[in-house]
């Protein structure tokens, strides 16, 4: 169980329309700290949380109301562990959402459904304007990942990145 966070998105989402946790749409986004627990830490299709202290690069993408990601193509060597800095450039909120892209096609249809769907997981920042949030990630699979904005509307426009792993 919660091996794919998918899996875990939907379970929120059910929670959502249960009606437990739907009306905090202009909230903050959990501002809970991320702190690495290596116990915690699960595998995905396209990696796993990665341990802060292993992070061998910093990778900086800008996201903007372009609804384009600048750049939109980033390349890490298998098992890397790399800090992405995401920088909100534009007046609306923007996410960053790392996946394979039938996962993030699926996790988009969803943010269609619930809008107001809230959750944080290690694979996922959201950034408010004019700020930066990061995500550490270890990419332990070789292959073609994506990172994507899920923003209802966002992803639809086309702001979508590649990640290749090698
Ligand atoms: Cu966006």
């Amino acid at each position: 169980m919660n091996r794919f966070p998918l899996s875990t998105a939907l379970v929120l989402a059910l929670a959502a329309a249960a009606g437990a946790a739907f009306a905090h749409g202009n909230e903050e986004h959990a501002k809970k700290p991320k702190t690495y627990d290596a116990a915690k830490v699960a595998d995905t299709p396209f990696g796993r949380e990665g341990d802060p202290r292993q992070v061998t690069r910093t990778i900086q993408v800008d996201m903007a109301d372009t609804m384009r990601f600048t750049p939109a193509s980033i390349a890490v060597k298998r098992g890397e562990t790399v800090r992405l800095v995401a920088r909100n450039k534009g007046q609306v909120l923007h996410e960053l959402v790392l996946g394979t892209p039938d996962e993030l096609k699926q996790h988009a249809e969803l943010m269609k459904k619930f809008p107001e769907m809230e959750h944080e997981e290690p694979h996922m920042v959201h950034v408010k304007p004019g700020r930066r949030g990061e995500i550490v990630w270890q990419f332990t699979q070789p292959g073609e990942f994506q990172f994507a904005c899920l923003i209802p509307g966002h992803f639809e426009a086309g702001m979508v990145g590649k990640v290749s792993v090698k």
